[in-house]
């Protein structure tokens, strides 16, 4: 299968998943699940549930049985983009390509939708029949926890919101980088590890392998801030600008930065040979995609 086909497949599969961990529209308060299902089903890459499912296969050969956490870990991005997108943080008006969930919904229920997504993600993941034993899951919630939490994604974004309206070190920007973006990636790919059974040498390759694309991810994220279109990313392009974010572009320039994302990748992809794995090539093309995406 080629990789635009693998892509959009796993997509609808992942969806079908989300679909079947979320309540009906029917449960009250009708808002509530109204305001969740809006932005979870909206049109969103689904990278970290899929490079996820990628890395469990590319470990042991198996990636069904795992859904239900891709679905967790999509809802917590999920509900990120929420709070990200609300006037207290980025305060933006598109996401996804519609508008942002507080725009529809009002700001308390965006907030309490990004909440219930939040929760909903370790409810999903300490109640589905995982093919793993009990020692594996709570490992999962662990890594799901340490990702989204204080030590990753909320510290990241907590600097990132302490570092507005002046230009970071270089220091600064990668540890921002590394923890708003980067941590949930490098959990998706470490929770696809450990489901997969890994050997503790094949899970420290993998976790190498994901801080470099995660870094490059945030990379491309600046670059596409600055030459990316609005209408294709469906989120306001040269809001990083407005906002006067610190970031790869306004610390080295387009070209420095691209050239990075590049080398970052090729690392990433050179971690791959030292993992032992059954087949490294999705994860090779994931690594290609998040470099060349243009949304
Ligand atoms: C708890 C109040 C409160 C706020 C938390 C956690 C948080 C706010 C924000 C997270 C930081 C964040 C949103 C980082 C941006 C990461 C990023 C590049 C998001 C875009 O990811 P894509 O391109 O999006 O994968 P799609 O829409 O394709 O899923």
């Amino acid at each position: 299968m080629d990789f635009a086909s693998y892509l959009e497949s796993r997509i609808s599969l992942v969806d079908q998943a989300i679909e079947r961990w979320l309540p009906a529209s029917t449960e009250y308060p009708a808002i509530l699940i109204d305001a969740m299902r809006y932005s979870l089903f909206a049109k969103g890459k689904r990278i970290r549930p899929i490079l996820l499912l990628a890395t469990a296969e590319a470990v042991c050969g198996e990636w069904q049985p795992f859904l239900p956490a891709a679905c967790a870990i999509e809802m917590i991005h999920t509900y990120s983009l929420i709070h990200d997108d609300l006037p207290g943080m980025d305060n933006d008006d598109l996401r996804r390509g519609i508008p942002t969930n507080h725009k529809v919904f009002g700001e308390g229920h965006a907030i309490l939708a990004g909440d219930a997504l939040l929760t909903e993600a370790f409810y999903v993941l300490a109640s589905a029949d995982i093919p793993r034993t009990e020692a594996v899951k709570l490992q999962l919630v662990r890594e799901l926890a340490q990702a989204a939490g204080w030590q990753g994604m909320i510290r990241g974004q907590t600097a990132d919101l302490l570092n507005e309206g002046n230009q970071a070190s270089a220091e600064m920007v990668h540890f921002i980088h590394r923890n708003k973006t980067g941590a949930l990636l490098r959990g998706a790919v470490r929770m696809g590890a450990i489901l997969g059974l890994a050997a503790p040498n094949q899970l420290d390759a993998l976790t190498a392998y994901a801080s470099q694309i995660g870094l490059a991810f945030q990379i491309v994220d600046d670059i596409l801030d600055v030459e990316g279109e609005t209408h294709v990313m469906g989120k306001t392009a040269g809001s990083d600008q407005a906002a006067d974010k610190s970031t790869f572009v306004s610390l080295y320039g387009i070209q420095a930065s691209k050239d990075q994302a590049q080398q970052l990748v090729a690392e990433a992809q050179q971690k791959l040979q030292q993992a032992g794995l059954l087949d490294a090539s999705r994860l090779i093309e994931l690594a290609n995609f998040i470099v060349r995406r243009v949304w």
